[in-house]
Order: structure tokens, then C-alpha cells, then sequence
């Protein structure tokens, strides 16, 4: 399967002014600074550069658009959670993060990456309800899942899973091993099709594409 062959970095936003024109359809990429968002964004496209991978956290504060193809972007925002960012440039993380969700149109839904080891911090929270509020689905990717064993990823796995309740996609990833990336990439391209909601919704038809779970394809 040759991935997303026209996929390149559009533009860098530090304001909403900034934002490339809102036609077409969008999934957004949150994360704790660190967290391995860049890293993922990477596997995810196959595309080793594309997202700047650091050890430095806090190194990223814009927001930046990736198209995938033509109408359909990956978009990175900046990490959160970093401790020595000063007040000011957290204040102005919030006001440019609460710009994109309220505003952006084309927004589909929302992937919130965070370490495996350390699931659900306050900020993860905040932006998970960030992303519910704005009604477009949410999936989650456990990142790092290369550090722990089998029983203790599984066992965080479950753990998130209860948390977050059923509307919400969990998964284990590793940008590293390779674990989860295909499965990542399938959640990505069904919220940007809609048909996340369709799945993720236990309401109404139990297939209504008639395609069979999408999770058993490729
Ligand atoms: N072991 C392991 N390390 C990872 C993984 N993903 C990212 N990292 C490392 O974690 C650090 C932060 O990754 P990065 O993608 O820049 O995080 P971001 O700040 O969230 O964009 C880097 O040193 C990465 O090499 C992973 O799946 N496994
Ligand atoms: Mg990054």
C-alpha cells in the first residue's frame, strides 16, 4: 500500500488569521509535549522528516498543517503540558488551541497521543474535552507501547479504556515497533470519511456501510 504519496507540510499557524483556507476535512493531533506526536505523525505517513522529532519538549508552539492529499490534512498542534513554558506563551497555547476548535469547520475528529506510562494526565483530560465538546470523535493512541511488556501495555490499555468510557477509539502504538500504526492510520481515514461516528455510536444500524469492522480490512 503506497501511503498518502502527495503528503507535504502546508503552513505553520501562531494565530487563527493564520489558518490555511477550511474547505475540505481535517483530523487533529494533541499530545503532552514529548508525549511522541511528532514521532507518530511520521509513522503514521511514513514519512521520516515530516514532523520534527525532538528530545527537546516544548520546542513546538504552532500549529502545523499537513496535507495528506488534496482536502484531507493531518493537523499538528502544539504540546502541552511542558512545565517551564512561561505563563505567558501557556496562556497563549490555551487561546490559540480554543481558536482552532471553536472555529475550524473542516475538523473531523481529534487523536490524543500520550505515553503509555503516563495516561490521562490533567491536560490529556482537558483536551479530550476540548475535542468532545466540539462533538467530532476522539481516538486515542498509547504511545511508547515498545517500553512496556505485553501484560502491563494490555493492562494499561484496559485501564484508559475504562476511563474514557465507550465513544471514545483506544489503541497501543509504537512509532519505534510498529505496533498500531496501520490500525492508527484506519481510525485517521475514517473520522476524515465520517464514518467514525458510524462505528463508534452503538445506536442505529449495527452495519450501516455494510463493509464489516473496518479494524479486520487491509
Ligand atoms: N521508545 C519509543 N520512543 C519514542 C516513540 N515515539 C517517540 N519516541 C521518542 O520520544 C521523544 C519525543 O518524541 P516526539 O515525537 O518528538 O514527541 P512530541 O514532542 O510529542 O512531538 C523522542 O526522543 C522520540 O524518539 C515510541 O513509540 N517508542
Ligand atoms: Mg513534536
Amino acid at each position: 500500500m503506497s501511503t498518502y504519496p502527495l503528503v507535504k507540510f502546508l503552513t505553520s499557524a501562531d494565530a487563527a488569521g493564520q489558518f490555511p483556507g477550511d474547505a475540505g476535512v481535517e483530523v487533529s493531533v494533541a499530545g503532552r509535549s514529548n508525549a511522541g506526536k511528532s514521532s507518530a505523525i511520521n509513522a503514521i505517513t511514513r514519512r521520516k522528516g515530516l514532523a520534527r522529532t525532538s528530545k527537546t519538549p516544548g520546542a513546538t508552539r504552532l500549529i502545523n498543517f499537513f496535507e495528506l492529499e488534496p482536502g484531507r490534512r493531518l493537523v499538528d498542534l502544539p504540546g502541552y503540558g511542558f512545565a517551564a513554558v512561561s505563563g505567558d506563551m501557556r496562556r497563549h497555547w490555551g487561546q490559540l488551541i480554543s481558536a482552532y476548535f471553536q472555529r475550524r469547520q473542516s475538523l473531523r475528529g481529534s487523536v490524543v497521543v500520550m505515553d503509555v506510562r503516563h495516561p490521562l494526565t490533567e491536560n490529556d483530560c482537558d483536551m479530550l474535552e476540548l475535542a468532545v465538546s466540539r462533538k467530532v470523535p476522539v481516538h486515542i493512541l498509547l504511545t511508547k507501547a515498545d517500553k512496556l511488556g505485553r501484560g502491563a501495555a494490555r493492562q494499561a490499555l484496559a485501564g484508559v479504556r475504562r476511563e474514557v468510557g465507550e465513544g471514545v477509539g483506544v489503541q497501543l502504538f509504537s512509532a519505534l515497533g510498529g505496533e498500531g500504526v496501520d490500525e492508527a492510520r484506519r481510525a485517521i481515514e475514517r473520522m476524515l470519511d465520517g464514518r467514525a461516528a458510524e462505528k463508534e455510536t452503538p445506536v442505529g444500524p449495527a452495519d450501516p456501510t455494510g463493509e464489516g469492522d473496518p479494524a479486520l480490512g487491509d
